[in-house]
């Protein structure tokens, strides 16, 4: 029971909707309805600027950190099969489908990848300076954060195997879903890309659109 309730206390923590908040509390904007319509960071930056947007950004890396770091507890126990699965994981889960699908916000949420980044964060952190130092170039190189993003949640798992000589099955299987999640949250981003409409990213903001 407890774990359940933990469980749905990392979901709730995910759903807080900062993008969708920031925008209406300060600039009486729903960002969701500007730009790519993505209540997340780069989306924020891309309407209301730079500084809402890193705010939207760091709160959103919190979540997913502070789900899998703050309501800690032991490993799950699949009854009668001897396994235990890190419940770490569970969490991360947990906050990320908050922020994708947040109660506070209609169910219309963000693609999770700042959430992403605090999850595995908490979990690996020198694999997560990695990817992120990948997502870095990778936007410097291509200008597409969402281009990027896919690639970093795929180089996530990619670093802790080839690099980290990770071992762990249930973390590896765990960070090839969370990766194919991102693909699924970015389907419109790909279809975008793919027809060369897809928006680069600059740091001047757009404004309404
Ligand atoms: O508005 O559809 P859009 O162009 O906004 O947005 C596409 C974008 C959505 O994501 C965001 C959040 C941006 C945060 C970027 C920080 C990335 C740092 C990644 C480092 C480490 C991550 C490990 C695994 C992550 C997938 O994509």
């Amino acid at each position: 029971m407890l774990k359940i309730a933990v469980i749905l206390a990392a979901y709730l923590l995910g759903s807080i909707p900062t993008s969708v908040w920031v925008g209406k509390i300060f600039y009486g904007i729903d960002v969701r309805e500007h730009g790519s319509g993505n209540a997340g960071a780069t989306n924020t930056i891309r309407v209301l600027g730079l500084i809402p947007g890193i705010s939207v950004f760091i709160v959103d890396v919190l979540k997913g950190y502070l789900a899998v770091r703050l309501l800690y507890l032991t490993d799950f126990y699949i009854p009668k099969t001897g396994m235990f699965i890190n419940f770490q994981l569970f969490l991360g889960i947990a906050a990320l489908l908050g922020h994708i699908f947040p109660i506070f916000a209609q169910f219309r949420g963000g693609k999770g990848v700042a959430v992403l980044s605090g999850v595995v964060f908490a979990l690996h952190p020198y694999a997560t300076l990695i990817v992120f130092g990948i997502w870095i170039v990778s936007v410097l190189i291509t200008r597409y954060v969402s281009l990027s993003s896919m690639i970093a949640g795929f180089s996530f798992p990619l670093v802790l195997i080839f690099v980290y000589r990770t071992t762990n099955p249930s973390l590896i299987t765990f960070a090839f879903i969370l990766a194919i999640l991102m693909l699924f949250t970015h389907q419109k981003n790909i279809e975008r890309l793919v027809k060369g409409e897809e928006s680069k990213f600059s740091l001047k903001k757009k404004g309404k659109t």
